[in-house]
């Protein structure tokens, strides 16, 4: 609703008839709702404590939190869930720079949100005379964001929110900074001429159809191959053009890979998952077929020895600068998944694409091989609980409740956890992504609960919990079905290394020893429980889930199970003289 009538903030007088007034801080809530934004995360204080209490007035749902961070991963999660920007609200200078970390996080993975904030009098800022929480927000937000914009006329408000959403959602989504300065927020306008400045957005996420030479070139590739594989990543899950991947997946016969976020994009007990012939499929693939997926350190940048040096790429994906970016992409198809993927199903003639029998056959003689070499260490029950016997307990007991979103982060427990969770919807894995980001946890899972109202179960290091645990008390607040499993080893990646000086400080890796997590949420009114073995482990998450109220799961693991940086361990540095600290 526009300010005009009812909500004025004030009236003035001129020449004998009235003319109501609107202000920013209306125009602001106007602009976000007359785009369809519904939810509002962030932290109030100067100069937005006023615009978060109007939000909520006006009818946007706003979720208060601890700290920025989390709310900005909040509404990252949100924005990739949903395709609309997140939006996150902060405070000037401390709490801008505290949301940052989670806009660049956002830009980094390609989630669409706006971080709005407030900031101080941009005369004293250009000066630097030293004005209460003084930033040059925008400047600094440039480097880390997609684009950074500052209003500093309040009837430039609606084009400013509208160049945020353009800027969020269309092409590769990414972060966007909107800087609103104390005083557009406080000046007053002419309603009517406020109303009229406000932008509808058309279009925000335009559909981008790659040119239908690229698709023919990319089937023909396919065509050629002996041993084809398709790899899916979170742009694919973020797309929404499940149905026609799954059937052009289904169509071809060709095995596919999921990266960690796409997991779910297909049931991860598809017969045509290579998931558990990983290094297999990699090495031997001829012809691989990117969707939705960079080639960053997380694919080895494609290069040797993870995967063939002969092999050739088709890669589907909005951003063109993405070709070629670390390995020659022999059919790059640039669009949007959605209208690419409609455009192969069309151009694909039956029988066109066959992988060759050896090498499906390949490919289900080593996961049986390795599912079977798996299943000795799944079934142990080492007492105390090592990473697998937990992470078994949890599999088992949401197999058949595939509705439920999985946020996972830590070491050992993120990437054992990936391994042994199965999905088996679409977006419903909410991970620590590309930069492997520690403190998305509760932020993430807030955002799930708060834009789907499913239940979230937070696989949580103890390490990575620490990060945004304060958010305990947003989830006891606005009663959300969050149940938090805390893999508790006393310490980053394990629990068990010694101070090499022989003083009393811990060392660096180490916590507190058998921590009582599961106390922290009692605090606030949640349900702690205290676990020490796998049969445990299970009832109280579905006593948990069942209840469909916060929880803590506090899950005593063996402090001496993890490997150091989990699976990545081969990304420390190490000396060329033998080592520090060893
Ligand atoms: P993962 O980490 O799962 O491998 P990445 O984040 O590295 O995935 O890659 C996602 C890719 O998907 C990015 O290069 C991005 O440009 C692309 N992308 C995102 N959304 C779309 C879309 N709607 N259509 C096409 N490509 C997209
Ligand atoms: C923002 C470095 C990577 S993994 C990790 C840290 C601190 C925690 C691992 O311990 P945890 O898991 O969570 O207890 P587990 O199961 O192995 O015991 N700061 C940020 N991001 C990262 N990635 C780090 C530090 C790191
Ligand atoms: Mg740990």
């Amino acid at each position: 609703m526009i300010a005009t009538e009812t909500k004025a903030p004030s009236e003035a007088e001129s020449n004998g008839h009235k003319s109501a007034l609107t202000d920013g801080f209306h125009l602001v809530v106007d602009a976000l709702k007359l785009n369809g934004i519904d939810t509002i995360y962030g932290v109030p204080g100067i100069p937005i404590t006023d615009l978060a209490r109007l939000a909520q007035a006006e009818g946007i749902r706003v979720i208060s939190f601890r700290h920025e961070q989390s709310a900005g991963n909040a509404a990252a999660i949100a924005g990739y869930l949903t395709q609309k920007p997140g939006i996150c609200l902060t405070v000037s200078a401390p709490g801008f720079l505290n949301g940052l970390v989670a806009v660049a996080n956002a830009t980094t993975n390609g989630f669409p949100m706006i971080q709005i904030s407030g900031s101080s009098d941009r005369a004293i800022i250009d000066l630097q005379q030293g004005d209460y929480e003084e930033l040059d927000q925008m400047n600094a937000a440039k480097p880390y964001t997609k684009a950074a914009f500052r209003v500093n006329k309040p009837e430039d408000i609606g084009i400013g929110v509208a160049r945020a959403i353009h800027a969020a959602v269309s092409g590769r989504p990414g972060g966007v900074y909107l800087d609103l300065t104390s005083d557009v927020l406080s000046a007053a306008l002419d309603a009517d001429a406020g109303e009229k400045s406000l932008v509808h957005v058309v279009d925000p996420s335009p559909r981008q159809i790659p040119s239908p030479e690229s698709i023919q070139r990319a089937l023909d590739l396919l065509a050629s191959a002996q041993r084809p594989l398709i790899l899916l990543g979170k742009g694919a899950a973020y797309a929404q053009a499940d149905a026609d991947i799954r059937s052009f997946i289904e169509k071809t016969g060709i095995p596919y890979l999921p990266m960690s976020m796409a997991k779910g994009l297909l049931p991860d007990n598809h017969p045509q998952s290579a998931a558990a012939a990983r290094s297999v499929v990699l090495a031997q693939a001829d012809v691989v077929m990117l969707i939705g997926a960079r080639l960053n350190w997380l694919l080895g940048h494609g290069k040797a020895p993870q995967w063939s040096p002969t092999a050739r790429f088709v890669q589907v994906d909005i951003s063109p600068t993405e070709i070629d970016s670390n390995r020659p992409i022999a059919a790059p198809v640039v669009g949007d998944i959605g209208s690419a993927m409609s455009a192969f199903l069309a151009m694909l003639k039956p029988g066109q694409i066959q992988p060759q029998t050896t090498w499906i056959k390949t490919i289900a003689e080593r996961k049986e091989h390795n599912i079977e070499r798996m299943a000795a260490s799944l079934n142990a029950n080492p007492s105390p609980m090592n990473f697998t016997s937990a992470l078994r307990a949890i599999r088992d007991v949401l197999d058949d409740k595939p509705e439920i979103y999985v946020v996972n982060e830590g070491a050992n427990t993120l990437d054992i956890g990936r391994n042994i969770i199965d999905m088996h919807e679409p977006r419903k894995r909410l991970d620590s992504g590309t930069w492997g980001v520690m403190g998305i946890g509760m932020g993430y899972a807030i955002g799930a609960a708060v834009t789907s109202g499913k239940p979230v179960v937070a696989i949580e290091g103890d390490s990575a919990f620490g990060f945004s645990g304060m958010e305990i008390e947003t989830i006891c607040r606005y009663s959300l079905p969050i149940v938090i499993v805390i893999f508790n080893n006393g310490g980053i990646y394990r629990g068990d290394d010694v101070n090499r000086s022989g003083g009393v400080d811990p060392a660096p890796m180490v916590f507190v020893k058998a921590a009582r997590y599961d106390k922290l949420i009692e605090a606030f009114g949640g349900t702690g429980h205290h676990v020490t073995d796998p049969q445990g482990l299970a009832k109280a998450l579905a006593d948990a889930l069942a209840s469909g109220k916060p929880a803590i799961i506090n899950c005593i693991i063996d402090p001496t199970a993890g490997t150091e940086s989990g699976h990545i361990q081969n990304l420390n540095p190490k000396s060329q003289i033998g080592g520090a600290g060893k």
